[in-house]
C-alpha cells in the first residue's frame, strides 16, 4: 500500500532507582528501594508512548530482574518493532511473542507504551482500547510491613485518619505461624470493623503450616489470604480452598493465561490477584480477568510496586472489568519517596482516580527520571 503508516522509530529503556519511605518487608525480600525499568518508544509521529516492566527484589520475587528486562527489550523486542507499524499493537506483540518465550514484564512494558503511544495518537484513554471504562475510581489497599506491630498499627491509623486507605494487607511468612498470627490479630484487634485486613503470605508456607495459620487468622477477623503456598503447589492450595471459609487469593501462581486457567480449573484459588506484569501486558491482564470470572473467581487489580507509569497502565485494565469484589492495591507511588510524574496520580477517600487524558494518562518529568536513572545519562528520547 503507499498509505504511510505509522512507524515505531526509536526504543529506549531506563531503570531508575528510588528510596522506599520506609522498609519494605516481605518474606522474600526487603526492601529499601524500588526499581522501576522504564520503556519509551517514539513512533515517527512525533508520539512517544511510556511503559514499565517493574519487580520486586531483584530476582528474589520472580524470574526476571530489572537489568534482564532491560536487555530483554533493548536487545530481543526492539529490533522485532522498529520499522513495523506503530498502531497495530497486537500484532506488533503476536510477533513478539513469536520471538520471544517467557520475559512477561519485559512484554509488559513493552505493550503499554505501545498501547500509550496509540492512545495519545487517537486522543482516547488506554482504557477506550481496552473495552471502554466502567469504573472512574478505584479502592485502594495499602501494605503494612515494616515489620513491626505497633509501627504498623500507627501506620494504618494515620491512613484511616487522612481517609486514604481503610484496606491493609498485611506481609507475613518470615517469622513463625505463631509470631505472625499474633502480629496480625494485634493489628486486626486495634483496627475493627474500621478496616479490611488481609495477609499476604508470598508463597512461605507449607501445606501443614497453612493448616495452623489459616484458621488461627480466619477466627482473628482476617478477610483474604494471598498466595499461602509455593506457586507450583497448587494441588495443595485447592486443599485450602475447599476447606477454609476465608477466600484464598492467587498471585505468584498466575502468570500469564495459561495459568488463570489452570488455577481456575483446579479450584485452587478462590480470588485472583492480577497483575499486568505477571500478565505479559495489558491485553492478557484483561484476558486473565475473563477466565476468572468465567470460573465464578474474585478479581483484585494487584501491583508490582510499580511506580506513576505501572500505576496508571494498570489502572487501565483494572478500570474496565465489571466486577472488582476485592478492590485493587495500586498505591506504589506512595511508597516511594520520589514522584517521577510530571502531574502525580491523585489518590484521596479510600480511591484512587483512573487517570482521563489519552494514552495510560500521565506524562514523565524528565528532569526527575534524569536525575534518578541508574546509568546517569541523558534521554535520548524526550
Ligand atoms: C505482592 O506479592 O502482592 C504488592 C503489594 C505489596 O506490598 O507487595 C506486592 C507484591
Ligand atoms: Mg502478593
Amino acid at each position: 500500500s503507499t498509505s504511510v503508516a505509522v512507524r515505531v522509530d526509536g526504543v529506549e529503556t531506563i531503570l531508575i532507582d528510588v528510596p522506599t519511605i520506609r522498609p519494605h518487608r516481605l518474606s522474600m525480600h526487603t526492601m529499601n528501594s524500588q526499581t522501576l525499568v522504564l520503556v519509551m518508544i517514539r513512533c515517527s509521529d512525533g508520539t512517544v508512548g511510556i511503559g514499565e516492566g517493574t519487580t520486586i527484589g531483584g530476582l528474589s520475587y520472580g524470574e526476571e530482574s530489572p537489568e534482564g528486562i532491560k536487555l530483554t527489550v533493548d536487545t530481543y523486542i526492539a529490533p522485532a518493532i522498529i520499522g513495523m507499524d506503530a498502531s497495530r499493537v497486537a500484532a506488533l506483540m503476536t510477533d513478539v511473542k513469536r520471538r520471544v518465550k517467557g520475559n512477561r514484564f519485559a512484554k509488559c512494558a513493552v505493550e503499554t507504551a505501545l498501547l500509550d503511544a496509540l492512545g495519545k495518537r487517537l486522543g482516547l484513554p488506554v482504557s477506550e482500547l481496552l473495552g471502554g471504562r466502567q469504573h472512574d475510581t478505584l479502592p485502594v489497599a495499602w501494605t503494612l510491613a515494616s515489620g513491626d506491630t505497633t509501627r504498623d498499627i500507627e501506620e494504618a491509623e494515620r491512613m484511616l485518619d487522612a481517609r486514604r486507605h481503610n484496606i491493609f494487607k498485611l506481609k507475613i511468612g518470615l517469622r513463625s505461624v505463631e509470631d505472625d498470627v499474633a502480629h496480625v490479630a494485634a493489628i486486626k484487634r486495634a483496627l475493627g470493623d474500621r478496616a479490611s485486613v488481609r495477609v499476604d503470605v508470598n508463597q512461605a508456607w507449607s501445606e501443614p503450616d497453612a493448616r495452623r495459620g489459616i484458621p488461627a487468622l480466619e477466627a482473628a477477623g482476617v478477610d483474604l489470604i494471598e498466595q499461602p503456598l509455593s506457586r507450583d503447589n497448587r494441588g495443595a492450595q485447592a486443599r485450602l480452598a475447599g476447606r477454609y471459609a476465608v477466600p484464598i487469593m492467587a498471585d505468584e501462581a498466575l502468570h500469564g493465561t495459561t495459568d488463570a486457567f489452570d488455577v481456575a480449573s483446579r479450584g485452587a484459588a478462590d480470588v485472583f490477584a492480577l497483575k499486568i506484569n505477571q500478565a505479559g501486558g495489558l491485553y492478557d491482564a484483561v484476558k486473565m480477568a475473563a477466565i476468572g470470572d468465567a470460573a465464578g473467581i474474585g478479581l483484585y487489580g494487584g501491583t508490582m510496586l510499580e511506580g506513576g507509569v505501572g500505576t496508571a497502565a494498570s489502572a487501565q485494565v483494572f478500570s474496565v472489568l465489571p466486577k472488582l469484589a476485592w478492590g485493587t492495591e495500586l498505591f506504589g507511588p506512595l511508597l516511594l519517596t520520589e514522584e517521577i510524574l510530571a502531574t502525580p496520580l491523585r489518590y484521596g477517600d479510600f480511591v484512587l482516580q483512573v487517570p482521563t487524558a489519552p494514552g495510560i494518562g500521565v506524562e514523565l518529568d524528565m528532569d526527575r527520571v534524569a536525575f534518578f536513572r541508574r546509568d546517569g545519562y541523558a534521554p535520548r528520547i524526550q
